[in-house]
Formats: C-alpha cells, sequence, structure tokens
C-alpha cells in the first residue's frame, strides 16, 4: 500500500466534556451505591455506545418519568429537565437525583431571572432537543423558541425595549451570532446573556475543528446522529473548509471510498463520545495508510465538576433538586 503523505490532523480538546463525566459518574456511582437497576430518564447523554454500557451494568433508560416504578431511584440526563419532571417525580414518590450539567442549570437560572424582571426571552435552539424543552419548561410564558434565522421573521414582543436572547449549550457559534444579529436588527435593544450559553467545551470543539479542516480532504466526526454538539462539528467542518465531512458512530460505519484522492483525514468526536471509540477509527484509519498522526491544539481544559449533591451525601432519602 501506498501510503507516501498520508495523514490524520487528530483534533485537541475532542470527546468527553466535564458535564458528560459529570453525569456517566453519576449513573455508576447510583448503581454502586444502591446496586440495579437505576433508572435514567432519556439517554444520560446523546451517545448510543455509552448508553449500551451502562445498560450492561444495569441503568435502565426511560423516556418519562412514568415509565419508573413507584419508590424508584431515577436520574435526570445531562441535558437538564423542566420543573414539571421534578413534580411528576415527586408525586410518584421516586428519589431523583439530577445529572444536569451546572452549565445548563446556569442557563435555566438565566431564564427564570429574566422571567421573573418580565423580560421576553427569546431562546435559540433547536426544536424538539431535550434541553430546549428543559429550558423552555422554566418560564413558558416569557419564552419562545427561535430554531434558525428563518424563525426570526416570526417574532413578536410586548415590549422591544425588555427582550434577551438565551440559547442552548451546543449551538454553532458562528450560526448562533447570525440569528443574535437578525434579531438585533429587529430588537435593535436586544439584551445579551450575561455570560456565554454555548459552553467552554462547545466552543473549545468548534476552534479544534476549524483548524484541522482548512488541509483536510476528508474530517471524521464521531458522534451518534442524536447528538447535537457532533452534528455541529459536521456543519463546521464543512464551513471552515473540508472538501467533506461525515459524522459516524462507530469505525466499522467508515467507507474507505470517502479516502480516494485524500492525502489530510481530520479526525474529532463530540462532547459525549468516549476516547475508545477515536482509538477504533485511528486504527481503522492506519489500515487505510492513515498511520501518521499530528494532533492540532486549540485549547487546554481544566473544568471539573463534582457529583449530584446526593451522591456525595447518600444517606439522604428525599428528592433533590439541585439550584435553580
Ligand atoms: O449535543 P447534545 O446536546 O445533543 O448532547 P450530547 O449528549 O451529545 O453531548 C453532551 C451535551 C449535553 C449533555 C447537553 S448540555
Ligand atoms: Fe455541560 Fe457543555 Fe458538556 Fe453540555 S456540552 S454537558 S453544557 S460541558
Amino acid at each position: 500500500m501506498n501510503t507516501t503523505g498520508k495523514r490524520v490532523l487528530l483534533a485537541s480538546p475532542r470527546g468527553f466534556c466535564a458535564g458528560v463525566v459529570r453525569a456517566i459518574d453519576a449513573v455508576e456511582k447510583a448503581l454502586e451505591l444502591y446496586g440495579a437497576p437505576i433508572y435514567v430518564r432519556h439517554e444520560i447523554v446523546h451517545n448510543t455506545h455509552v448508553v449500551q454500557t451502562l445498560e450492561r451494568k444495569g441503568a435502565v433508560f426511560v423516556e418519562d418519568t412514568s415509565q419508573v416504578p413507584e419508590g424508584s431511584i431515577v436520574l435526570f440526563s445531562a441535558h437538564g429537565v423542566a420543573p414539571t419532571v421534578h413534580e411528576q417525580a415527586a408525586k410518584r414518590k421516586l428519589t431523583a437525583i439530577d445529572a444536569t450539567c451546572p452549565l445548563v442549570t446556569k442557563v435555566h437560572k438565566e431564564a427564570i431571572r429574566y422571567a421573573r424582571e418580565d423580560y421576553d426571552i427569546l431562546l435559540i435552539g433547536h426544536k424538539g432537543h431535550e434541553e430546549v424543552i428543559g429550558t423552555f419548561g422554566e418560564a413558558p410564558d416569557h419564552i419562545q423558541l427561535v430554531d434558525g434565522p428563518d424563525d426570526v421573521g416570526d417574532i413578536a414582543v410586548r415590549d422591544p425595549s425588555k427582550v434577551m436572547w438565551l440559547s442552548q449549550t451546543t449551538l454553532s457559534v458562528d450560526e448562533t451570532m447570525a440569528v443574535v444579529e437578525a434579531l438585533r436588527d429587529k430588537f435593535p435593544q436586544l439584551l445579551s446573556p450575561p455570560s456565554d450559553d454555548i459552553c467552554y467545551a462547545t466552543q473549545n470543539r468548534q476552534l479544534a475543528v476549524k483548524q484541522i479542516s482548512a488541509e483536510a480532504g476528508l474530517v471524521i466526526v464521531i458522534g451518534s446522529r442524536s447528538s447535537s454538539n457532533s452534528r455541529r462539528l459536521v456543519d463546521t467542518a464543512k464551513l471552515a473548509g473540508a472538501r467533506d465531512a461525515r459524522l459516524v458512530d462507530t469505525a466499522e460505519e467508515i467507507d474507505e471510498r470517502w479516502m480516494d484522492d485524500v492525502t489530510t483525514v481530520g479526525v474529532t468526536s463530540g462532547a459525549s463520545v468516549p476516547e475508545v471509540l477515536i482509538e477504533q477509527v485511528l486504527a481503522r484509519l492506519a489500515q487505510c495508510g492513515f498511520e501518521n498522526i499530528e494532533i492540532i491544539k486549540a485549547a487546554d481544559e481544566t473544568q471539573r465538576f463534582s457529583l449530584p449533591r446526593r451522591l456525595r451525601l447518600p444517606c439522604q432519602h428525599n428528592s433533590e433538586r439541585e439550584a435553580p
């Protein structure tokens, strides 16, 4: 096989963010403390490999608290839930452990604060996404969803001097800023959130994929179809100049024909993707002659989150709702 000049540009940072590490650790800790089964409402993170691995250890994934037997333990996924979900869990006497990422909780708090101040809140995000459903549920009377620039024309607010925007944490930074500009054209007094809602991990992974994309004939993004941030990495790679960009759940999905006439392959992964899947993709690429790996580092990450309170102090037995 002729491998002359063939190389892989491996993005850094990639893969697990601090919120995902915390959420998976929470399921594992709950299994260790309380034993199987542990019910988890919604996929703990949007990754098939993670979900299947936890299922093998005794986690049971459901979409609704009504599917959890009364009196059981239930974990809420990293994407967050609406207050009504906490209420339903309490009614069923479930012991709720909230694995919502603290950076999602921050957006919930912003929604609560600006709704209390009677702002019209424009929430930029993807309709039907679990995180958006949760944030919207904090203040449904004050929030309108903006799912891309095409929605801007139809938005109407009560008082154009009292309007602000928030966003899902895993959006494309560039697309979101374009939507904000369109909203600001319409509402010049539009207020921004006090700090970035698109989280550090989303921003860093997009920064890194941009750096590998200009030189890449193909960018492979590892991530499940349900993973919003992984899909945004594909979009970002294409916009940054990659000739082709593909989302794969595992190495088996890679088609050697994608690499015809390609000498540089970029590789990255979404925030819910374990490193083992990257290793398998790199092994597959090596079989295709791409053995030479260059790491392109765009940022350092040191963020860590402690476990949900109940798992730090497991003797409590009433349901918890961490802030807000
Ligand atoms: O990118 P999304 O929001 O679809 O989620 P994910 O599970 O693939 O990645 C981790 C991100 C979150 C838990 C949302 S804050
Ligand atoms: Fe938290 Fe960001 Fe990870 Fe979501 S993507 S879990 S907001 S760190």
